[in-house]
């Protein structure tokens, strides 16, 4: 996708806020362009001449005053009107109903849960094209900032005060987003990416999250089961201290997308979570090469 300086809106809440940007932008150039003109004229005409004295004082131009009080208020009111329509196109109004998708922000990934049918993954947002989602946005530490520059604007993720925002695509993609606010050392490492899809793929999908993976049948991963949970995975994963993993296979990226998630990948994690993503929330286990094997064996059964 070429890299446009006003975004690549592909959403009518993109394209919006887009079109406001580039307007307020055109206004904020013409202001810029006429009083830097008039500036220079100024300087210019009125420079100092040899054998010239000092001009007599101005005081008071009640008609200039009118004039410029009056050309600010003017250029206020055709940016307020522009702005009340645009949020009124990306804001979802106060009287809300059960949100589409709650998204909730940890130090350092993202939870992704749709409280209508009961799905809860992380780090990517699956969403059928051309629908509008409602989402709720909550953090359960610090202030993130929820950002999918080409689909929504950005909106803070406050401890206790919770916020909304629509999302929606308007073709089948992958979309990229991240935290906005600075949160602490992975801040740069808490990327999101929403997948937008047709809706029978939406719905396929939907079908795949809602049902239990299907038990493991290797050696290998019967045995990752068990150290999965005798390596207390399981006090983290699946009490939202941790992103869920119960279809972890079936996302694209490990970590909030510092990597694709391949076995390989999910067995440089296991290893030591702390050397891939220093600072992170998960510790370190320590785990031999053998029981890594079997988890990551164990892991990839999960649908
Ligand atoms: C103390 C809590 C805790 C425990 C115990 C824990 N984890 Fe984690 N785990 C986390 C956190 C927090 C993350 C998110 C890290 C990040 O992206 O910043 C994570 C991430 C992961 C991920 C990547 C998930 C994703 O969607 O990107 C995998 C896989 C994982 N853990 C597996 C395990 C396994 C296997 C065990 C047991 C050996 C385990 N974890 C134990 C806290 C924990
Ligand atoms: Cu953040």
């Amino acid at each position: 996708m070429p890299i446009s300086p006003f975004g690549n809106p592909a959403s009518p809440q993109a394209a919006a806020t887009a079109q406001l940007f580039r307007f307020v932008l055109a206004l904020g150039a013409a202001v810029f362009a006429i009083v830097a003109g008039i500036i220079i004229v100024a300087a210019i005409r009125f420079r100092h001449r040899p054998g010239q004295g000092d001009p007599a004082p101005d005081t008071g131009r009640p008609g200039i005053e009118v004039v410029w009080v009056g050309a600010a208020a003017l250029l206020l009111l055709v940016i307020f009107v522009p702005t009340v329509s645009t949020m009124r196109a990306v804001d979802p109004p106060a009287d809300r109903r059960l949100p589409d998708l709650v998204v909730t922000g940890h130090q350092w990934w993202w939870e992704v849960g749709y409280p209508g049918l009961g799905i809860l993954t992380a780090n990517e947002i699956h969403l059928p094209v051309r629908r509008m989602f409602l989402v709720h946005l909550q953090s359960a530490d610090v202030i993130h900032d929820f950002w999918i520059p080409s689909l929504t604007r950005k909106m803070d993720m406050t401890p206790g005060h919770a916020t909304d925002v629509w999302l929606e695509a308007d073709q089948p993609g992958v979309y990229l987003g991240a935290c906005a606010e600075f949160c602490g050392v992975q801040h740069a490492w808490m990327r999101i990416r929403v997948i937008a899809e047709p809706e029978e793929a939406f719905a396929a999908w939907q079908q795949q999250q809602r049902q239990a993976p299907s038990p493991p049948r290797t050696p290998d991963a019967v045995v990752g089961a068990s150290l999965y949970h005798e390596d207390t995975c399981a006090n983290c994963h699946g009490t939202g201290i941790g992103p869920d993993l119960n279809h972890l296979a079936g996302r694209d990226t490990l970590a909030a997308g510092l990597m694709p998630n391949t076995p390989a990948d999910l067995a440089r994690w296991l290893k030591d979570p702390q050397a891939v993503k220093p600072g992170s929330l998960m510790p370190d286990f320590h785990l031999s090469d053998a029981d890594i094997q079997k988890l990551v064996a164990y892991l990839e059964t999960l649908r």
